[in-house]
């Protein structure tokens, strides 16, 4: 049982119900697949890899080699146990009834049926099939151009505060809701990718770009009286992360010029024009562990962030644990302008600290930061922290006695680090952790602003259902819990990711309930008082997620 309860998969991702159309059904040979005396049918072979992309690559990987979860081979890899030692019963246990720290109980939570769970059981025991190419041609083909520059709008035709504009991730609809920041009324649903992850906006917030679970980008004009798609593209089979060039500044104004996506399936990442979502050029990231290790062709882009004060993207390759500073200022020469930073594995999400100079990243496989001086290209420092660090982007809070600081808070256990990032004695220490309420791990966001004194905390992956359902708020100067937010009765599901309004007064909190159920909301607390000020729910909000404020977004406000 020590074997199985090591075997966690820190797998938070995939409530999919619905499977992604494309991946799996590029290479189908027809023969049915018979090793270790598993024997799977063709249509049970696509069937099983749509769910295995869905459900479980995001930790173990395309490949299986395993990356925040463990690797899921049928031989084993010296490191974790053989899939086909597990067996059959073993494995349908697991995917069933979950593990403590983090896989989740597909089996229980219907996610998976009992036949489901069965024969993926059986898949894993099965070696991995190869993983298809995504090529340039291909994303050629999946371009549309909907509204072409020349026919968009030149000013903005609404007369609401588009600035203050929200994009709400309802995530298994498939679909962006933005919302009026001011009156809270919906302006627009808009059907964009597959499981949408996040969105980022354009450097002058005109745009959002949302990037899907299925690798598709969709550009969104905020400027009509109601906001539309105005272009699609797709990068790859699966992604996380997409940005904007924001620099401007002697070297050009390279602002809203390009984009970028992030590959995780095939591991690449794709830049585009940001205006038409053209496709420009695709770099593989496939590269050598920290730089001199095991080759590693799946080595997948996470988190993404543009520099403000040099035309630069901050690349994260999360199984090479590599950082790559991606010079976009001449796309002739982008790769051999990049530099490749050697840091730790397995690199995931991560933020600029207040000055916009230093960018710290989550290595949680080995329970660490890593810091990047991205104006200097390089390894500042790697800094110690809690179990399985999830920082979001962090947040940045000031304090009389530390000064600036960037926080990260923790999965695998309730934690909340503070690392001091001023210049002087104590600058990357961290300074000072508060041990959250309750048992266990499971927090995923924080969030401050600058003009508030508040630090938000969620506990979304708690396995404690008071826990997933409570938000935290502590005093940036005394450290102190402040208040314990419920979420109000009526509503179901968990409590995730905070994000404040243009104002830095109000803080809005996404319920993310059951696709069918219509029990979701967005909950907006005053930052001040703490009360709950307004709901917003109806059955339109299906599985709210990630918000993303326009004006907090396109500057970098958190
Ligand atoms: Fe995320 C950010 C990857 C599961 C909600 N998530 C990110 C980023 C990465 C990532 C690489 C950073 C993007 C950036 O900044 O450029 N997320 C993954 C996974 O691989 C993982 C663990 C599993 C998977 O298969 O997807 C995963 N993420 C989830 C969820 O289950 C969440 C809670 C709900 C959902 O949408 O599926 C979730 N992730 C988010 C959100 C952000 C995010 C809301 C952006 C936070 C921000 O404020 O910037």
């Amino acid at each position: 049982m020590f074997l199985l309860v090591i075997l966690i998969a820190v797998s938070y991702s995939c409530k999919d119900s619905k499977q992604k159309e494309d991946y799996g059904t590029k290479k189908n040979d027809d023969k049915e697949v018979a090793v270790n005396e598993i024997k799977l049918s063709s249509a049970e072979m696509e069937k099983a890899k749509g769910i295995f992309f869905n459900t479980c690559a995001g930790c173990h990987g395309t490949t299986r080699k395993g990356a925040t979860g463990p690797s899921l081979l049928p031989d084993g890899d010296g490191k974790w146990p053989a899939t086909k030692d597990l067996g059959t019963e073993g494995l349908v246990s697991i995917i069933t009834n979950g593990l403590p720290g983090g896989m989740p109980d597909w089996g229980k939570q219907g996610i998976l049926t009992p036949e489901e769970t069965l024969l993926m059981a059986k898949y894993v025991q099965l070696p991995p099939p190869p993983v298809p190419e995504y090529t340039m041609e291909d994303m050629m083909k999946a371009w549309k151009l909907i509204v072409p520059v020349k026919d968009r709008v030149t000013k903005p035709m609404t007369k609401r505060n588009w600035q203050n504009y929200f994009g709400v991730v309802l995530r298994d609809a498939g679909q962006v809701a933005i919302m009026d920041g001011d009156t809270k009324e919906q302006v627009a649903i808009l059907n964009t990718g597959f499981a949408v992850h996040i969105l980022r906006t354009s450097a002058t917030g005109r745009y959002f770009y949302s990037i899907g679970r299925d690798g598709k980008v969709t550009l969104i004009d905020l400027w009509p009286e109601t906001p539309q798609i105005v272009a699609e593209s797709k990068a790859s089979f699966d992604a996380r992360s997409v940005e904007v060039s924001k620099y401007n500044g002697p070297k050009g104004d390279f602002r809203d010029k390009y984009i970028i996506v992030g590959g995780y399936t095939p591991s690449h990442y794709v830049v585009f024009d940001a205006m038409t979502l053209k496709p420009l050029k695709v770099v593989n990231t496939d590269g050598k562990v920290l730089g001199d290790g095991e080759y590693r062709e799946e080595a997948r882009v996470a988190s993404i962030v543009a520099s403000h004060h040099d035309p630069i993207w901050v690349v994260n390759v999360k199984e090479t644990g590599m950082v790559w500073l991606v010079d976009y200022s001449d796309l002739d020469k982008i790769d051999e302008n990049t530099a490749k930073i050697p840091t730790a594995q397995f690199l995931h999400d991560g933020g600029w600290d207040h000055s916009g100079k230093y960018f710290l990243v989550a290595a949680n496989a080995v329970n660490k930061i890593v810091v990047i001086d991205v104006e200097n290209k390089k390894l500042e420092t790697i800094i110690d922290v809690g179990i399985k660090p999830h920082p979001g982007r962090g947040t940045n809070i000031h304090n009389k006695k530390y000064g600036w600081m960037w926080v990260t808070g923790h999965i695998g256990e309730g934690k909340l680090s503070f690392i001091a990032t001023d210049p002087g004695p104590n600058q990357w220490k961290v300074v000072h952790n508060i041990k959250m309420e309750g048992g266990g791990g499971g927090n995923l966001f924080v969030k401050s602003h600058p003009k508030s004194k508040h630090l938000w905390a969620d506990r979304a992956l708690s396995t404690e259902e008071a826990l997933q359902r409570s938000i935290f708020v502590y005093d940036t100067e005394t450290f102190k819990l402040i208040k314990t937010l419920k979420v109000p009765e009526k509503y179901k599901g968990r409590a995730v990711h905070m994000e404040y309004n243009k104002a830095g007064n109000e803080v809005w909190v996404s319920v993310w309930g059951k696709k069918d159920e219509n029990t979701s909301a967005v909950l907006i607390y005053d930052d001040k008082t703490l009360k709950l000020k307004y709901e917003i729910n109806g059955d339109w909000l299906i599985t709210p997620t990630g918000k993303f404020n326009v004006y907090n977004t396109a500057f970098d406000i958190y």
